[in-house]
């Protein structure tokens, strides 16, 4: 068979099964509650270390650059940023943990923010915990988990900038991390490789 036929089948299969993602759009960022949060639509926060990537996935998903803003400095994001996907769901870039060089006080504040939305507030996100594949889960990360876990939420784990870890270490790498992890799916993903975002956008936006 001609390899162009075989290729085409291949993708537009994939594209029935894959939840693609059609529209995204900023909405608001968020400093505390806000009407939006309230509307019904449910919520997908993305949470991890500061420089974990979560920014950059948000871009590399929705396909839209620099809709979410990067850099590699790590505390860029402070706020929560409300993105509209596929008139359908929010997705919430959430401020990152650990080690913003950003000052005391105002990461303070910033913990207190994502403490708020995740475990104080009312909003019951779906939560996509991004770690850093070749840096591994951290003590940050483990807890992070636990008290996700405590809390009931939903989770889905990204091992985030696979195209960092060693070809020769991948595996092993891997292995590690799902040890850590415990029973949790963990996605394989890069935003630098576009690696992983049929199958993220899947798990995040299929119906329960
Ligand atoms: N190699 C590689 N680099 C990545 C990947 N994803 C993000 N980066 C880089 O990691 C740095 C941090 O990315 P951001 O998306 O801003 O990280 P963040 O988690 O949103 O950071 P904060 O907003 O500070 O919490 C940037 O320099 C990105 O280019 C990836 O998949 N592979
Ligand atoms: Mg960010």
């Amino acid at each position: 068979m001609d390899s162009r036929i075989r290729k085409n089948d291949s993708v537009s299969k994939h594209k029935i099964k894959s939840m693609k993602i059609k529209s995204a759009e900023f909405m608001r960022g968020l400093v505390g509650d806000d009407e939006i949060l309230n509307d019904g639509i449910p919520q997908i926060a993305f949470i991890g270390r500061s420089n974990a990537g979560k920014s950059s996935l948000i871009n590399s998903l929705t396909g839209v650059k620099g809709l979410a803003r990067t850099s590699s400095l790590p505390g860029l994001t402070q706020q929560l940023n409300v993105f509209m996907i596929n008139h359908s769901h929010y997705f919430v870039d959430l401020p990152g943990y650990g080690f913003a060089k950003i000052g005391r006080e105002r990461v303070d504040k910033l913990q207190d923010l994502i403490g708020w939305y995740l475990f104080d507030s009312q909003h019951n996100p779906k939560v996509v915990l991004i770690i850093d594949a070749e840096v591994g889960p951290t003590k940050d990360d483990l807890s992070t988990l636990k008290a996700l876990e405590e809390s009931g939420k939903e989770i889905v784990i990204v091992a985030n900038k696979i195209d960092k870890v060693k070809k020769s270490v991948y595996q092993k790498q891997m292995k590690k991390i799902a040890e850590l992890i415990g029973p949790h799916k963990i996605i394989e993903y890069s935003s630098k490789d576009k690696k992983g975002m049929g199958e993220l956008s899947d798990e995040v936006l299929k119906k329960d």
